[in-house]
């Protein structure tokens, strides 16, 4: 009975040892110390020894149960540490491995220019006005001076929205500054940045939608040297300090006098050349003292107050700032093209 105890302790803890998994340990654990196990069946057999050899095989049985589990808990332990061992290279998280950085967008050089324009005179103690798109006639065309026989307001340069043509999309944001001097009083220093609409072909430089900035100030003694300090400040701001300027005489039905504004190409210096086309200048905005009847019809008093209000077009601005030459670039929404400023 002794050598029987002895080969089954040999044989289960060479079993133990080779176990793969907890449920093969298990089993074994069942089959040697279960209940119905090989150790409880010899046991059970102890009956038929001598009393001299009972208290010795139970000895004996009792070491080997002792063996036998201390050889499954071991192996279990084994188990488990290569379990988790497994589990830890496998879930293991490389955190050197370079990301995929995900695509980040940028603003549009449109709105970079923008802000920069816009910065510059909030920093001159300009607030920033908006109005609708969608805008009355009275307030694009009758409020502004313009005459009835005037070409924009004709259907081939304006987008009507109603047949009687009391609506359309604004041809200017000049309509902004009326609906402020309509509903404010004197000091009035804002901009009208937005969206303006013309018929006009595509092209290089036209498109039917395009953006434009347009300023006015009015208050006690507003005169055109004012309108030329604003407006040079401006260009050096936004071209450099060493942007030259110049101011030529222009009609607009808005503004009396009206004047255009050129900056010296800065590829020549005034020499001229293919950029500036021969001309040495480069025409950049539009601008006036604000018609005495435009204040009137706004309950303003042009005996007591002048002002002075320009228009520039955005897409113009930034197109020289960057040198790009087509205008249809800065619609196109290539990110290739978009990415460079
Ligand atoms: C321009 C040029 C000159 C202008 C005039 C006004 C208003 F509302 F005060 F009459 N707003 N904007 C103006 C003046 C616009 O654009 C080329």
């Amino acid at each position: 009975m002794k050598e029987m105890l002895q080969a089954m302790r040999d044989a289960a803890l060479a079993a133990i040892r080779q176990a793969g998994d907890m449920e093969a340990l298990e089993a074994l654990r069942v089959r040697y110390l279960g209940k119905k196990g090989e150790l409880t069946a010899v046991l059970k057999q102890m009956g038929r020894l001598s009393a001299q050899e009972r208290p010795v095989i139970g000895q004996l049985a009792n070491q080997i149960r002792a063996q036998v589990e201390a050889e499954l808990d071991s192996r279990r332990a084994a188990l488990a540490d290569a379990l988790l061992e497994a589990r830890l290279k496998e879930e293991a998280l490389d955190v050197t491995i370079p990301g995929q950085a995900p695509a980040l967008g940028k603003k549009h050089v449109i709105t970079t220019v923008l802000d920069e324009v816009t910065d510059i005179f909030v920093g001159m103690g300009f607030t920033i006005e908006d109005g609708p798109e969608i805008e009355l006639t009275t307030y694009d065309f009758d409020r502004l001076n313009i005459p009835e026989n005037h070409t924009v307001r004709e259907w081939t340069d304006t987008f009507y929205i109603s047949r009687d043509e009391k609506v359309h999309l604004r041809c200017q944001t000049s309509p902004v500054q009326v609906r402020v001097m309509d509903k404010t009083r004197p000091p009035i220093r804002i901009l009208s940045p937005g969206r303006v609409y013309r018929k006009d072909e595509i092209d290089a430089t036209h498109s039917p939608m395009f953006h434009q900035i347009e300023g006015l100030v009015v208050d006690r003694g507003i005169t055109m040297g004012d309108l030329k300090g604003i407006l040079n400040t401006l260009m050096q701001k936004l071209y450099g300090p060493d942007t030259v300027t110049r101011f030529r005489p222009h009609h607009f039905p808005f503004t009396e006098p009206s004047c255009e504004m050129d900056v010296q190409c800065f590829e020549c210096r005034g020499k001229g050349c293919r950029v500036c086309k021969g001309e040495g200048w480069i025409e950049i905005l539009g601008a006036g003292m604000v018609h005495p009847w435009v204040l009137e019809m706004s309950g303003i008093d042009p005996a007591e107050y002048s002002g002075f209000a320009f228009g520039v077009g955005l897409e113009r601005l930034v197109m020289r700032r960057f040198n790009i030459s087509d205008m249809r670039l800065l619609y196109e929404n290539d990110v290739r093209f978009l990415d460079q400023f």
